[in-house]
This record gives C-alpha cells, structure tokens and sequence, in this order.
C-alpha cells in the first residue's frame, strides 16, 4: 500500500517538514483523520472512538442561535477617524482630538430574512459599528434609515412577528410583501412615516458601500462642564447614496444570493475601501421645544435644513474579518455600551433597547462573558470584580473578588472624575403606561418624506405600494393601508389605488388621532440628491465577444479604470476570447452566470463574426434587455448595436456607440451620472 493512502483508497494528507501536526482538541497528535474506529474489518464503530466523538460533537454544536431580526450581515474592520475637537459638546475622547484615530468593526445586515436569506430583499439594512476607544466600547447601533416602524419598545415583538415568516406556513422568507406585516401597519399609523422611507429605493441598496447610516433616536452630548445637548448621528457614505430597481434587485438574488456580501468583501481585497463621514445634528432643548414634533419620537427626522448636519470624523472599512463566524457572528453590539460623554434620551424605543440587547447575546452566546470573545473585547484596561460564569476565560489571581475591600493591593478602584455619570436630570409625573400626546402626529412627515423625493422617485415609491399591496390577499388589509395613504397625500394614494386596481372615490381616509400638517420640504431627503456621482467604487461589465477590437477593448478598460471602476470581462466561455490581434482576452465571469443586473453600468464589443452565436442567445439577449430596463448607460460598438437590435431595446441618450477614446470618454460621462431615469416609461421599462 503507498503511503499516504488508506486501505479503502482514500488520500492521507501527511505532515511534512515544518508543517504543524493535526491534533485533537487537547492536543493530542492525530495518526488517521480519515477513517473512525471500527469493531473488524467490515464491523461497527466503537463507542471508544473518542477522536471521533470530539470532532462530530463539535460539529453538532457549531451553530449557534441566530440573530432573531438582522440575521444576516456582513461585516469589516476599519478605523474612525476624528476630524473636529468636539470638546465644546463632549468629553467623548474618540471625538476629543483631529487626527486621532479609534478602531473599528461595523456590521451591516438585512432585518427581516435568516441568516441564510439572500442579499437584496426590500429591507432595511443594519448599520451597527463598535468603536473600540480608549475609554471602553461604544455601540453605535444604526440603521440605513432614519426613524423606525414603531414609538415604543413594547411593539416590537409585535412588528418583528408581522414582518417575518407566517408562523404557521413559514413563508415568506426575507418579504414585507404578505398580509400579516400590511395587517400590523395598517392598523399601526405610527408606521407610516417608516413605510415611505422602507418603500423608497433606499431598501433595495446596489452595495452595502453605497447606503447611508442613521443612529435614529435622540442621544446626548455632555461636555466637560456637565452641559449636555441633544444630538443625532448621521453616516454619510462616501460613494453616496446608489439603489437598483425593484426588477433588478429580484433578479440579483437569484444571480447571486451574496451580492452585497462579495461586493464588500471584493472591495476591501482590492483595497477599494469604503468610506463614510460622521455627522452629527447638535441641538439644544430649546431647538427641541421649537420644533412641531417631539425629538423623543423615533418616527421623526430633524431635516438638515433646520438643523445643520457637523461633519465629525470619518470611518474606513479596510479590513476583511479572519473568520465569518469569530468576528460578524459572534460581535455583540449592544446600544446601551456608551462612553463618557455620550448619554441616553427618553425616547421610549432607546429605553427598551438598553435592555433588549444585552438580553439577546445572553441568549445568542450562552454567557454574560461574551465581552471575552477577541471581538467583543474591549481594547482598553477592563477591570472589575465580576467572576466565574460559562466560558470564563481569564484567570483572575488573588482573594478579593469584592468590594469594598482592604486586603488587596493594585486592585481597582472608581473614579467620580474619568468614571460615566448619567446625567443628573430630573423626572416628574405620575408614573404611567402612556403615548405622550407629543407623539400624535402620524403623517405630516411621511407627506413631508414623500414631497421631498423627485418624481422618478415618488413613482418607484408608488411601484413599490402596489406591489406589496398586490401580494396582500386580503382586501380590508389593503383598503386600510389606502386609508392611511389618503392622509399622507392624495395623488400617492390614487396612483397606488389605480395600480390596484381600486375604484376611484372608494377610498375612505382614516380618521388622524392629528390632522397631518404641509411641513416645508427637505430636498435633502431624496437620494438622488444624496449621489456623489462619478465611476469611482462602481463595478461595470463588458461583454466582449470573439474578434472584439483590441484597440478598443483596451482603450476602454483603460479609461474605465483611470476613473477608479471595476471592470469585469464578460465572454461566453470562461477561458475568454480572441480579440481581433489574435491576443487572448481572459474573462472574469462567463456570460451564463453574469447578468447585466449585477453590474451598475454595461458595455458590449465584438467582431461581427464572433457576434453571430450571441444574436440569437437568450442570456446576451437578456443581458442588454435587462440593462436597458434596469436603466443603465450602454455603450455599444457595431457588433453590439447588432445585439442590441435583436434584442429590441431602444435608443436614448444613455446608449452611446463607442469607436474611440472621444466616444469612450462621453460613455463614461453618462454612465458616472447613475441611473438614467429618463428612460422610465419607454417601452421595455417599468413605470
Ligand atoms: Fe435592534 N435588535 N431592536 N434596532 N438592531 C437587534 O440584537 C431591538 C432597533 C439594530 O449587527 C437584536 O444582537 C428592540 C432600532 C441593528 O449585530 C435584538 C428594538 C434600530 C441590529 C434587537 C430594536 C435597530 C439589531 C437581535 C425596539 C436602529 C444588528 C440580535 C425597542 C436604530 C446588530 C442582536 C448586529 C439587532 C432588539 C429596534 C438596529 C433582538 C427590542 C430602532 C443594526 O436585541
């Protein structure tokens, strides 16, 4: 028998020089990790098989509970990046000092779906990042929009029980669209303003690169005199705010349920590296008291033309975690971890969440010593008297566990001057389940939300109502969520009834616990004038077929990657094709498994030859359909624009033939632009 290989020919992969043993848990070098201990030559395994029993019990156990909301993420490693002294509004250090810098780990994830959901449902998206500063962990546990579904932490169960599965069916998987979230919203107008922000484009992200991060509630800012001010958080992504269509996101998941997650990672391997800007909203009680909503209700936003967003600081993401499963499982974000500097508000969301997450990583890790876990750790001195518990794994020294105590030396010790104090702010009334009146007005943001986006983006909003409102089999649940719509505004209300196919005049407007009010528009609410604009971060395609011109494929490509975008090669085969020198051109996707819906932008050169297999091909045909639906620039040379007539996509001014650097030039002019919303509408498009 050569060495190496089993009697029932399976491969031994022995330790050669300098290469570590293959052990079991307790160290113990193992000799066969291929077969398990058998009773005979053809005889029952052997309970004694101990190396056998460790590695399947191990394996039993590998999973552990997944995140009952935001169970799917990504997450990296960066650092933050301090840009402004602060100290007028906090003693926060990470804030204290331009230049200084405080690590960081930021997940991003969806709500709604498992952990094994896809990327790109219609979600919110979380936007959580731990800032390990020098006095001690910060949470700052957000999401990519800016108020939340409900005003008081007791509904959340409710909201999280409507959204997910049917429990008796368990579908949908990762879907608003069913009638046991509509049934809740309805019936729950605080919702609506969340509603018009969850069925804008900004719940169908093209990357997780691309989407800005809210902190929602209320915090507070307390200075080194003990003045404290209201603050919110504000990430703003440095690629700007970018989404695709609501066809392109469904066919994404299918093309590739990891999308974001690949996009993120592949990004940061090739040291594209995200970024983001902190800002912050600084008010003070009296801006509070001034303005039409109460700054406690997390249904609310300030707009920015009220209240300036202060850059603070900025984020990179430049490092991929080691392990999935070590770092973005196991990291515990927690609202209530802060920092000297920072404190709460009463926001009646905030106050549940304080205690919610520390009781769900109890639940999710099996111990309150997860702050033991590499990620978790803190990377500042941690020292206190708490002992034992499951998993410990420190080795405390000495007798004194307690305090106070006179038998020890070194041992820690408060501090009223660096320690946390919570404000010292007074509380009166009678104590009380309540809504405060304050919170009463359910619409006039989600009216002011709707007035501010431009009208290619009302109408995805409108798309977006009826389609979720079409998968809604109950009829009183539809015509209750009309009812509410009425009072957020009339035409959006019709446009989604029209598209429903409900009467006109048949719907009834819910009565407002407050009549909705016309708040002066926030421009800056709308995404599309969010967009930073340019190529740079954007992944593009080109699908080239045999004969391409070389000249042309390269002068291409070339001005591509001078504006800082990834260019994929798409070709029929994997292994490439030959371009018209006779060079091989390697390809980096093959036509069947890269949809142009994975792409922000498409490009399609050939030989007219080598185009002929393509004309008559469903997947290159799709490819440019799909493009054109999905509204992007096209650049085409002739044999492209030959795909494109058997195709049967049309013509404007985002399809732009290409023959030389002049022409190339004003394709990437078009394409850096985004989207090209004018299209909507044309035949072969959605609206
Ligand atoms: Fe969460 N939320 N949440 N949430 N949340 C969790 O904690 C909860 C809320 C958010 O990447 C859970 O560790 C309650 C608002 C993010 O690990 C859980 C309430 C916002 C993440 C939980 C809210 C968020 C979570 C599940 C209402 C935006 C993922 C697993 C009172 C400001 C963090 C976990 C990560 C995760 C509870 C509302 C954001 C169960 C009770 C508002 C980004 O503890």
């Amino acid at each position: 028998m050569p060495p190496g290989t089993g009697q029932g020919g399976e491969t031994h992969q022995t330790a050669g020089v300098g290469q570590p043993l293959l052990t079991s848990n307790q160290g113990l070098p193992v000799a066969d990790n291929q077969n398990s201990l058998h009773g005979g030559y053809r005889g029952p395994t052997l309970l004694e098989d101990f190396l056998l029993r460790e590695k399947i019990t191990h394996f039993d156990h590998e999973r552990i509970p997944e995140r009952i909301v935001h169970a799917r993420g990504s997450a990296a490693h960066g650092y933050f990046e301090c840009l402004r002294d602060c100290s007028e509004w906090t003693t926060a250090s990470f804030l204290s000092k331009p230049k200084k810098r405080t690590p960081v780990f930021t997940r991003f994830s969806t709500v709604a779906g498992g952990a094994g959901s896809v990327d790109t449902p219609r979600d919110v998206r979380g936007f959580a990042v731990k800032f390990y500063t020098d006095e001690g962990n910060f949470d700052l546990v957000g999401n990519n929009i800016p108020v939340f579904f409900i005003q008081d932490a007791i509904k959340f169960p409710d909201l999280i029980h409507a959204v997910k599965m049917e429990p008796d069916r368990g579908f949908p998987q990762a879907a608003s669209a069913h009638d046991t979230f509509w049934d809740f919203v309805s019936l729950m107008p605080e919702s609506l303003h969340m509603i018009m922000w969850a069925m804008s484009d900004r719940t169908i992200p093209r990357s997780l690169r691309m989407i800005d991060g809210f902190g929602v509630h209320t915090f507070r800012l307390v200075n080194a005199a003990g003045e404290w001010r209201f603050v919110k958080f504000h990430w703003r992504a440095g690629l700007g705010v970018e989404s695709t269509t609501w066809d392109e996101a469904v066919k994404i998941a299918g093309a590739d349920t990891d999308y974001h997650r690949r996009d993120l990672w592949e990004a940061i391997e090739r040291g594209d590296f995200p970024t983001w800007e902190l800002g912050l909203q600084v008010f003070d009680q009296a801006t509070a008291d001034s303005l039409p909503f109460d700054v406690l209700d997390p249904t609310k936003v300030i707009p920015e033309e009220i209240v300036p967003i202060e850059v603070v600081g900025r984020m990179v993401l430049d490092r991929n975690p080691s392990n999935f499963f070590a770092e973005t499982e196991q990291v515990a974000f927690c609202p209530s971890h802060l920092v000297p500097g920072l404190d709460f508000s009463n926001d009646p969301l905030l106050q549940g969440r304080l205690h919610s997450y520390l009781d769900t990583q109890l639940s999710r890790l099996g111990t309150p010593n997860f702050h033991q876990l590499p990620i978790n750790q803190a990377r500042c001195p941690v020292a206190n008297f708490q002992r034992d518990g499951q998993m410990q794994m420190q080795v405390p020294t000495g007798r004194v566990a307690y305090e106070p105590n006179s038998l020890g030396s070194r041992l820690p010790r408060e501090s009223p001057e660096r320690g946390f104090n919570s404000l010292p702010l007074e509380e009166t009334g009678p104590k009380q389940r309540l809504r405060p009146e304050s919170f009463a007005d359910h619409y006039s943001q989600a009216r002011l939300f709707f007035r501010s986006m431009t009208a290619p983006e009302q109408g995805h909003m409108i798309n977006a109502l009826a389609f979720e409102l079409g998968k809604v089999e109950t009829g009183a649940v539809r015509d209750r969520v009309l009812s509410h719509l009425v009072l957020v505004d009339e035409t959006l209300a019709q446009a989604v009834a029209d598209k429903l196919g409900v009467a006109a005049g048949s719907i009834s407007a819910a009565t407002p616990a407050r009549t909705p009010q016309d708040l002066p528009p926030s421009p800056t609410l709308s995404q599309v004038a969010s967009r930073a604009g340019g190529l740079k971060g954007r992944h593009l395609a080109m699908l080239v077929a045999e004969g391409a011109d070389a000249e042309l494929v390269s002068t291409t490509r070339q001005a591509l990657e001078k504006a800082r975008a990834r260019v994929s090669v798409i070709a029929q085969k994997i292994e490439g094709v030959k371009l018209s020198d006779g060079s091989l051109l390697k390809a980096d996707g093959a036509l069947a498994g890269s949809p142009s819906c994975l792409f922000g932008a498409v490009i399609v050169l050939g030989g007219e030859e080598g185009m002929q297999p393509l004309l008559g091909h469903p997947a290159a045909q799709d490819f440019l359909r799909d493009a054109w639906r999905h509204l992007k620039a096209i650049g085409l040379d002739a044999a492209g624009q030959q795909l494109a007539q058997a195709a049967g996509i049309g013509n404007d001014d985002a399809v732009l033939m290409l023959s030389d650097r002049k022409t190339v030039a004003r394709y990437l002019k078009v394409a850096a632009a985004g989207k090209h919303f004018a299209r909507e509408g044309q035949p072969g498009t959605d609206v």
